[in-house]
């Protein structure tokens, strides 16, 4: 299976044609982490360098963006395959103001594979619903996404939030997204940063084992 066919049909908007080759793909018994990452992932940095270079808009952005969460949809049920018992929980979401959920869905989708129960309260989150639905499940971990320079300091928001009701030592955060890094995440004070969703894994393994 030729990956770079598929990254361009996502590209493309061509989610039908795209999800039957991720099908095809795992007939053929191409690695999942090969199509995420040679197909599915490529097509998004395709798609952001011609953004930024004003040779796609957001409509066809956003296209592209349903044939990749309709990929996923079909990847989803191996990424999460597991026969553990569940190592603890963990609340995630993209943070308020951001609507990006692809790497958040990743992220969600590999942690599920590893054992942890999953609350995923979709985009957009406020620091209240976060704090919320930690309370409300006794969760372990908190997972914030943020993936433009503008929503980004939502995240100390949160942070602070769980501060202010006195629940900041019954969690651990964990962060990411693409403007994220290890020093912004010791800025804010939340525990942990993540550079992609193996990373993601290896760290909640390491927290909750
Ligand atoms: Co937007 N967008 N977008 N966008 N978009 C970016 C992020 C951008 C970099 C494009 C560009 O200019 N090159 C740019 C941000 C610039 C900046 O802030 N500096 C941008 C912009 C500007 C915008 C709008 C403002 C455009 C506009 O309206 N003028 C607008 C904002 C809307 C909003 O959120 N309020 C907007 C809208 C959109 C769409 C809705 C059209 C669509 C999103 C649809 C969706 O998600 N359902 C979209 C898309 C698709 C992108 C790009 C092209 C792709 C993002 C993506 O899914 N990547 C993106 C360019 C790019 O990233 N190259 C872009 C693939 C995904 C697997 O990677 O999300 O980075 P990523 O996740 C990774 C890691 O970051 C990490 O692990 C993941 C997997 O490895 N990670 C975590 C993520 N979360 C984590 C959490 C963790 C740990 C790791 O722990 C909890």
């Amino acid at each position: 299976m030729d990956l770079s066919q598929l990254s361009l049909a996502v590209q493309k908007g061509s989610a039908a044609k795209a999800k039957q080759m991720v099908t095809e793909a795992l007939a053929e018994k191409v690695e999942p982490s090969e199509i995420l990452n040679n197909g599915l992932i490529a097509a998004m940095a395709a798609v952001g360098e011609k953004f930024k270079n004003n040779e796609m808009y957001v409509p066809e952005m956003l296209m592209a963006a349903k044939a990749m969460n309709t990929c996923m949809l079909v990847l989803e049920p191996v990424l999460t395959a597991t026969g553990v018992k569940p190592i603890g929980k963990a609340v995630i979401g993209t943070v308020k103001g951001d609507l990006h959920d692809i790497g958040k869905n990743l992220v969600r989708m590999m942690l599920k594979g590893a054992g942890i129960e999953m609350y995923d309260l979709g985009i957009d989150v406020s620091a209240e619903a976060f704090l919320n639905k930690a309370k409300e499940v006794n969760a372990d971990m908190v997972c914030l996404s943020a993936l433009l320079t503008t929503t980004m300091p939502y995240m100390k928001s949160v942070v602070e939030e769980f501060e202010k009701a006195g629940y900041r030592d019954k969690v651990v955060f964990l962060i990411g997204g693409a403007p994220v890094s290890e020093n912004y995440c010791k800025s804010i004070k939340a525990d942990y940063y993540a550079d992609d969703a193996v990373a993601a894994v290896d760290v909640a393994k390491k927290i909750l084992a």
